[in-house]
C-alpha cells in the first residue's frame, strides 16, 4: 500500500517540454486543471500528497517519476538522460530529505529516469531506454542490493520508458502493451494485452487496490475492470502531449508518519 506521494507543479515552461508526440502543444490552463485533479484521485486513493512548487527552468519537471525511485528501505535520485531535465532531481532530493535518511545517487556517467524502473516485490525491473544506460542500472543494482532488493536489465528499443509499456497492478497481473506483450521477461505474469490503438493506455497506476487510466481508453478500463480492479479515469491529455502519462506525474511509496 502506498501511504505518500510527491508531485510537483507544472509550470508555463510546460509548453517547451521534450516530445516525439504530434498532438500540438500542451494548454497550460488545461494542464494545472488536469493535475488539480490527478492530485484529487491520489489522495481520493487513501495517500497524502506532497506537492512540490513548478521550476519554470525544467520545462519537464512536472514528469517527476523519473527524478527519483522510492522504497522502504531506501530512496534513489537519479541522473535524468535527457540532459534538458539534468537538475530537476535537486528539488526532489531536497524533498525526500523528510522522508528518507538512506538517500542515494546515480552518478555520471550512469543515467537513469524512474520511468524506466518497475517494481514488482523487492525486485526491479529497470528498463535499458535512450534515457537509461548501462551503467546507471549498474549502479542502480549495486544501491538496491545493498538494501536487500534486487534488480534486473530489461533489453528494449521502442517506447520511450520502461512503464510506457509496461504496468506492475500487483498480483501478478500485468498490463503489457507493443514490444513487451511477447518479452520473454514477462511471461510468467497473468499479462492483459492492451490493444494496438489505445497504447498509451498501458501507463496505468495502480493506488492502494484502485488502478488511476488515463480517460477515454475504453478497452483497457474494461479490461482492468475485467480482472477485478475499480478504475478511476484521468484526462491527462495535456501530458501526452510531451510523451507524459499518469505514472511520470508522481512518485508514490510506502513510510510510516
Ligand atoms: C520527456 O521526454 O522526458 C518528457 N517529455 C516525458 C517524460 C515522461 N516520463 C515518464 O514516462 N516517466
Amino acid at each position: 500500500m502506498f501511504t505518500h506521494a510527491i508531485v510537483k507543479r507544472p509550470g508555463r515552461s510546460l509548453v517547451e517540454g521534450i516530445t516525439t508526440a504530434a498532438l500540438g502543444r500542451p494548454d497550460y490552463t488545461r494542464a494545472l486543471g488536469q493535475h488539480d485533479r490527478y492530485i484529487d484521485v491520489l489522495a481520493q486513493c487513501g495517500v497524502k500528497v506532497t506537492i512540490l512548487e513548478a521550476e519554470e527552468q525544467y520545462p519537464d519537471s512536472v514528469f517527476i517519476e523519473d527524478t527519483a525511485v522510492l522504497a522502504e528501505r531506501c530512496a534513489v535520485v537519479t541522473r535524468p538522460g535527457a540532459p534538458s531535465r539534468q537538475g530537476e532531481e535537486i528539488s526532489v532530493l531536497n524533498a525526500l530529505h523528510t522522508f528518507y535518511s538512506n538517500i542515494e545517487r546515480i552518478q555520471a556517467p550512469g543515467t537513469l529516469e524512474g520511468g524506466d524502473v518497475m517494481r514488482v516485490g523487492d525486485h526491479f525491473y529497470v528498463g535499458l531506454s535512450a534515457r537509461t544506460n548501462d551503467e546507471g542500472f549498474q549502479q542502480f543494482s549495486d544501491i538496491m542490493n545493498k538494501y536487500g532488493y534486487t534488480a534486473a536489465a530489461v533489453q528494449m528499443t521502442d517506447f520511450l520508458h520502461l512503464k510506457t509499456g509496461l504496468a506492475y497492478l500487483e498480483n501478478n497481473n500485468l498490463l503489457v502493451a507493443g514490444e513487451f506483450v511477447h518479452h520473454a521477461d514477462f511471461t510468467a505474469f497473468n499479462r492483459i494485452v492492451i490493444d494496438k490503438e489505445e497504447s498509451y493506455a498501458a501507463n496505468c497506476i495502480w493506488v492502494n487496490d484502485a488502478v488511476l487510466a488515463p480517460m477515454g481508453f475504453m478497452k483497457t478500463k474494461a479490461a482492468v475492470e475485467m480482472a477485478g480492479y475499480t478504475v478511476h479515469e484521468v484526462d491527462v491529455s495535456e501530458f501526452r502531449k510531451l510523451d507524459g502519462g499518469l505514472s511520470c506525474l508522481s512518485l508514490r511509496f510506502k513510510k510510516e508518519d
